[in-house]
């Protein structure tokens, strides 16, 4: 273990990031000071006696008298007690780092190092699936929701990170086995006042020592900056791993392998999921025909572009999870629909340009009803084919009147759920709840 023996360690954020440090430093016998800017802070419960908490500010006495702080990714760097901090030249790191300071001391273990703006969590879990499948101890964590020094208390042989920009801010001793920037497209703009290149800085940061880089094709902004990295690619077209012209094959080094008809993944960008995962297992040397045999059988994850009502001909598709532009894009590119399209767009959209969404309206037979925070900004991007209403719920009562026989009901919102809904899961078991209910009734 890394030792911080006889170190004044503060750790910010009381959520499962803070709580997993805590018991990091406690398992050392380091005893740290924790603060929290909210008043009443989720951890707050789980917190050990021991630990001295500071509620409802930024304690910049405790901050400039500690040798080392931990800050959670809900936190910015740019805080200005942060940088207050830092010009005193006190090291602030997050938890991934002190994961990866651990890790570093054990050469046998391998980390895979995943990003970007979309995909994270489904790469993640499919490359954890395959790993596992080929019968090697794994784990996963990060930004998926398991703190990864969680994972640290049972023995693993690979390590699968889904890494956030934030995580990624916070991080210097990453030294993955393959990492890999999935696609870069506007997300967080609230937490990057300088634009987008400020985010993918943040982002490029996962190729640091990283052994192997997995880039798209058909997105430049994902190959690394330093161009003496090992890189394999994967696109639509083009790339080490590519589909064919109809999408009909997932295709590796210009051998098909896998008929994406029987693969229970759908949609062009859930095809690109697919190829990144085999690119990074391809580099762990896990058997090909494993690999195949889980991706086939992989169905994908709850709220992602899933489908979960089919009645009376209307198909009624859950995609929550869209939670900026790129993946309300991604959902665009991917629906099949012979009738009329009725898509679900509100909520917080975190300063993003919506803009780029407005081409995909064109030449469709489309209705979108906006709803939350930001629905009068989205209205804007088509006012002659939107309905504005207040909520979710409002807006899935006027479309449950109207939908007919080979209709698609999208909720793909490119926005976040926080200003109206505890998160993206309540905002889509909401969406499936309403679409149940209100099916039921119309065919009573
Ligand atoms: N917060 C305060 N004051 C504080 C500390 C936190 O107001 O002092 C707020 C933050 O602004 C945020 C919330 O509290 O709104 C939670 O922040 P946190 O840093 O305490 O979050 P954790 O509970 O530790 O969860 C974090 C990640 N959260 C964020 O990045 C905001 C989780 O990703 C991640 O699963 C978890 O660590 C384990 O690694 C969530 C997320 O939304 C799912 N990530 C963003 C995304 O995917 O787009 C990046
Ligand atoms: P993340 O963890 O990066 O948020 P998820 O796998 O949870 O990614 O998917 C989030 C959203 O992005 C969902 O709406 C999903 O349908 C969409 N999505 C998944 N993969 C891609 C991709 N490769 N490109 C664009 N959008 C994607």
């Amino acid at each position: 273990m890394v030792s911080y023996q006889g170190k004044n360690v503060v750790i910010i954020g009381l959520g499962v990031t803070g709580l997993s440090c805590v018991d990091y430093f406690l398992a050392q016998n380091v005893i740290p000071k924790v603060i929290d800017t909210r008043k009443s802070p989720s951890g707050m419960e789980q917190l050990d006696k021991r630990v001295a908490c500071h509620l409802g500010e930024l304690n910049v006495d405790w901050l400039l008298d500690a040798d080392l702080i931990i800050v959670s990714p809900g936190i910015a760097l740019s805080t200005p007690e942060l940088q207050q901090a830092a010009k005193k030249g006190i090291e602030i790191i997050g938890d991934i780092e002190l994961f990866c300071r651990e890790l570093n001391q054990q050469n046998s273990k391998q980390i895979v190092a995943i990003t970007g703006a979309n995909g994270k969590t489904t790469v993640t879990t499919l490359v954890g699936e395959i790993i596992k499948s080929a019968g090697i101890k794994v784990a996963i964590g990060g930004n998926i929701g398991q703190p990864a020094l969680s994972l640290l208390n049972q023995h693993y042989d690979v390590y699968v990170l889904e890494l956030s920009s934030f995580q990624l801010e916070t991080t210097q001793s990453l030294k993955a086995t393959v990492a890999t920037i999935l696609n870069i497209s506007e997300d967080h703009m609230d937490r990057y006042p300088l634009g987008l290149m400020q985010y993918v800085e943040a982002k490029q940061r996962i190729y640091h020592n990283a052994k192997y880089c997995v880039i798209n094709h058909d997105d430049k902004l994902t190959i690394p900056t330093d161009q003496q990295k090992n890189c394999v690619s994967f696109g639509v077209n083009k790339g080490d791993y590519h589909l064919d012209f109809h999408f009909e094959h997932l295709i590796a080094q210009e051998q098909p392998v896998v008929a994406t008809k029987i693969m229970k993944l759908a949609g062009c960008h859930n095809y690109l999921n697919a190829l990144a995962a085999l690119a990074i297992v391809d580099k762990l040397k896990i058997s090909r025909e494993s690999s195949i045999a889980t991706i086939i059988s992989f169905h994908g994850l709850a709220h992602r572009f899933e489908l979960v009502l089919e009645k009376s001909g209307v198909k009624w598709i859950n995609d929550s999870k869209a939670t900026n532009v790129g993946s309300t894009e991604a959902a665009l590119n991917s629906v099949v629909c012979k009738g009329k399209l009725f898509l679900l767009l509100g909520g917080d959209g975190k300063s993003a340009d919506f803009s780029p969404l407005i081409p995909f309206f064109e030449n469709r037979n489309l209705e979108i009803f906006c709803f939350g925070r930001d629905r009068f900004i989205l209205a804007k991007l088509a006012p002659h084919i939107t309905t504005v209403t207040e909520t979710l719920s409002d807006a899935m009562q006027v479309i449950a009147q109207k939908v007919e026989p080979n209709d698609v009901v999208l909720l793909s919102p490119a926005c976040a759920s926080l200003d109206q809904f505890k998160n993206y899961i309540e905002r889509g078991k909401q969406f499936a709840q309403l679409a149940e209910q209100y099916t039921q009734r119309s065919t009573k």
